[in-house]
């Protein structure tokens, strides 16, 4: 490869390096050089074994390299002295071995049961129940009326003009109703999530929750919940590439006050059909 050929790679995958860091930053509030604020309850959990592994593979990475370099150093080439055959220590392949093993292990473990209390423990039963179904390229999300319930969701049913997939008849459902790309949680109450998609995978990701879950089309999922210990204002963005519009598909998400929220939800008008708000302008159908 030439000389200009090598420099113009360079510079291309500088550019990506330099383009992406950009857009990964825009979507946060703050502090891009470190972990977004937690927010969740269990947020705490999935940082302790973010750092618990940070300090184990950044003293083993440490210990490794130092070491490395001080071989190089020592067993460098040196006119007349001549090279030494090793066979090895037992006892140290043994233990070095065996000391990661266990390691692994007990990370593997606790990621585990941790993982199980995330997504396997029932929601209290106070939780506050709420659809969000991605579309090609938004955030279709449906909250429970006065009577606290959300309409049953099929996934059967998600279709153009149905994108939660509720029964018209369901009497639960007569008194929901939804937003576009806005989602607001009252802090310190439990909620859980009833996640489908009406196209293509998407993933409802928000850092700051610590939480991530994809949404295959033909699923709901209703096994996420969380609890918001702090308020706030953040983006709901699909983390995963679902198409051409897929840069612009985030939603405004909000943790308020249980009054807040309460007078938030107070002011929204049932949702007539069984379908999504309409769709705001900025919406391009051209990108579908
Ligand atoms: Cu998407």
């Amino acid at each position: 490869m030439s000389r200009f050929w090598r420099a113009g790679w360079v510079g291309l995958l500088g550019w990506i390096v330099a383009a992406g860091s950009t857009g990964w930053a825009e979507i946060r509030e703050a502090g891009v050089w470190w972990l977004p604020r937690n927010v969740s309850h269990f947020g705490h959990e999935i940082d302790f074994m973010i750092y618990v592994i940070l300090w184990l593979t950044g003293i083993t990475g440490i210990l490794v390299f130092s070491t490395m370099i001080y071989f190089i150093v020592k067993y460098r080439h040196r006119a007349g002295v001549g090279a030494i055959h090793s066979h090895g220590n037992n006892t140290l392949e043994v233990v070095w071995t065996t000391i990661p093993v266990f390691i692994f292990l007990a990370l593997a473990i606790y990621g585990n049961e941790m993982w199980g209390r995330m997504r396997m423990q029932k929601p209290p039963a106070d939780a506050l129940q709420v659809a969000v179904v991605g579309e090609q390229f938004g955030w279709n999300v449906r909250y429970p009326g006065p009577d606290g319930k959300l309409g049953k969701m099929d996934s059967h049913k998600i279709g153009k003009d149905n994108p939660f997939g509720i029964d018209p008849n369901d009497p639960d459902g007569k008194d929901d109703f939804t937003t576009y790309n806005e989602l607001v949680f009252p802090v310190g109450h439990p909620v859980q999530l009833h996640l489908g998609s009406k196209d293509v995978i998407h993933a409802f990701y928000v850092p700051e929750f610590r939480l991530y879950q994809d949404m295959v089309p033909g699923r709901v999922y209703d096994f996420v919940w969380f609890k918001a210990d702090s308020t706030g204002h953040f983006q709901l963005a699909c983390n995963q590439l679902c198409g051409q519009g897929h840069y612009k598909m985030f939603g405004k998400l909000s943790v308020v006050p249980e009054e807040e929220y309460q007078a938030w939800a107070k002011g929204k008008a049932p949702a007539t059909i069984a379908s999504s708000a309409p769709m705001p302008a900025n919406t391009s159908v051209a990108n579908r």
